[in-house]
């Protein structure tokens, strides 16, 4: 029987070991928390890296190590410190990264870590290889696998893969401007399928393969050798029912079930009724918008003074790539841009901004999301932004404001939130205003839409569409071959 390997840089747990003794926590981020669900249902290996380097693994353990993940349907590449380096946080993160969220500034071409990532993507590929049968199905993810489907293909010309972009895939004009651009294309073409989040991202793509490679595009099928590719867009949606029953059980919850910070939260209603709580939920990253989204709200009070210790902003940035000097200095410049903040606009009773550095357990990310009236998501460019989505997926009683931002692939589908520019402060602050003062009735009536939509295209249509289409490509190509 064939079987379906998922294949991603990070797997679904991350291992730590403390002396001796191998823990699994889930692992955090957007395409960990909707393959999860994928990968929960049925007959799959989930290929990746355990988030150990080599290192890091003590001699004898490894064993045990292969053990721990086999309970989570996962094997392992191992990686040495220095490829994490060269491939993670070298040219996935500071060339790939930057450059695909039109950060061109930011991006670093250096030679050096294209080779690593070279020799990684092949250490993937290779791992594939060892366990994949001619009717596997195989399933790539994301820009820091883009050359494993040809490396796949060559070996295994046969082979159905598909591959998931979770990121943008830029303008023609930006993409050009990465010195591998044609390898990338090619270690992309190597798939039988290409996914992206929006039919925009799809179409800037098709654009970079038709003027890079001068390859036959019809519609949305490119003709390489006696091949067919097919190139579409797939929404990712979120696992709708998981965020509406632990919202559910959330409303039950007698007092004494409730988080510390739920209690918190609560507290601070009870006090001041009415008071409205905005929310913000990132990886600290600089794609997100966050230090925008700071002088926005700033913006916001100095133009609305009478919002004053009536508006609380939390915000919950969960550490990411810590180790790329961007994310550090930009880790900088919120500390103090909330410190300035709060400093300024603080009273003896109302602190504007409440700042978690941190990542949550889900249950606490269920009280946010529940408790919070408004949630604010600015980012400068974002893939999709599934943190949209699970905000209005919690709503039980269809109350609440989404403010998002048009660059995010989820704005696309979610026309009934407060679509802003992230550049564009006095739009910010009308959205704002405009939130906080929106009558229930409206509310309702814009989530309710929102919700059926989600509800209709969760994480699970959205791998089925997916893997449909991978097959019907499949057998497509196979007709085309022997016409
Ligand atoms: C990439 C693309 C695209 C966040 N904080 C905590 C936590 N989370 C979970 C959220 C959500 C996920 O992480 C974040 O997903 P996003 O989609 O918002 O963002 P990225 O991580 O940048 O994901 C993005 C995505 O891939 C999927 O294709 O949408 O555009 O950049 O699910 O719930 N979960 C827990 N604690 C936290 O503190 N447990």
């Amino acid at each position: 029987m064939s079987k379906t390997i998922i294949i991603s840089n990070r797997l679904p747990v991350q291992l730590q070991i403390d002396n001796g003794k191998i823990t699994a926590t889930p692992s955090v981020g957007g395409l960990a928390t909707g393959m999860k669900s994928v990968h929960s249902g049925g007959d799959s290996l989930w290929i990746g890296w355990s988030g150990l380097t080599d290192d890091e693994i003590p001699p004898g353990l490894a064993p045990e190590i292969d053990k721990a993940l086999a309970k989570h349907g996962s094997s392992k590449v191992n990686l040495t410190s220095e490829e994490v380096d060269g491939f993670y946080y070298g040219f996935s993160n500071r060339t790939i990264w930057p450059l695909f969220h039109y950060f061109l500034e930011y991006s670093e071409f250096e030679l050096e870590s294209w080779e690593i990532y070279k020799s990684v993507n092949q250490k993937f590929a290779d791992a594939i290889l060892e366990k994949a049968d001619d009717d596997d199905i195989i399933w790539v993810h994301d820009y820091q696998l883009m050359l494993v489907p040809q490396m796949v293909r060559e070996q295994r010309p046969n082979v159905s893969i598909g591959f998931f972009l979770h990121i943008p895939f830029p303008s023609y004009e930006i993409f050009r401007t990465l010195p591998w651009r044609k390898e990338v294309l090619q270690g992309l073409l190597g798939s039988d399928l290409i996914g992206f989040h929006t039919y925009d991202y799809e179409r800037h793509f098709l654009s970079s393969v038709r003027r890079l490679l001068s390859l036959e595009v019809s519609f949305n099928d490119i003709y390489m050798d006696d091949r067919v590719i097919k190139v579409d867009s797939f929404p990712m949606g979120i696992d709708y029912k998981k965020f509406r029953d632990a919202a559910k059980k959330h409303d039950e919850n007698k007092a004494e079930e409730r988080s510390e910070l739920q209690k918190r939260l609560d507290m601070h209603k009870a006090n001041q009724p009415e008071a409205k709580f905005l929310l913000s939920i990132d990886r600290l990253d600089y794609s997100k918008g966050i230090a925008k989204r700071l002088n926005a709200f700033e913006y916001f009070l100095n133009k609305h003074p009478e919002y004053k210790e009536k508006v609380r902003l939390i915000i919950l940035a969960v550490p990411s790539r810590s180790n790329v000097p961007q994310y550090q200095l930009l880790k900088k410049e919120i500390d103090e841009l909330v410190g300035r903040i709060n400093g300024e606009f603080s009273t003896v009773s109302w602190t504007p901004i409440w700042y978690f550095y941190r990542s949550m357990p889900f249950e606490n990310l269920i009280d946010l999301y529940t408790s919070c009236d408004i949630a604010w998501l600015t980012p400068i460019r974002d893939g999709m932004n599934l943190v949209a989505k699970e905000y209005i997926a919690t709503r039980t009683d269809k109350t609440g404001v989404l403010i998002l931002s048009e660059m995010a692939g989820s704005a696309n589908e979610m026309n009934e939130s407060l679509l802003i520019n992230p550049n564009n402060f006095e739009e910010i602050s009308e959205a704002l205003f405009q939130a906080i003062n929106m009558p229930k009735e409206e509310q309702q009536a814009r989530n309710a839409i929102l919700q059926k939509r989600l509800e209709r295209y969760n994480v699970e249509k959205w791998a089925n569409d997916f893997m449909t289409s991978l097959l019907n490509q499949k057998q497509n190509e196979t007709q085309h071959k022997s016409r």
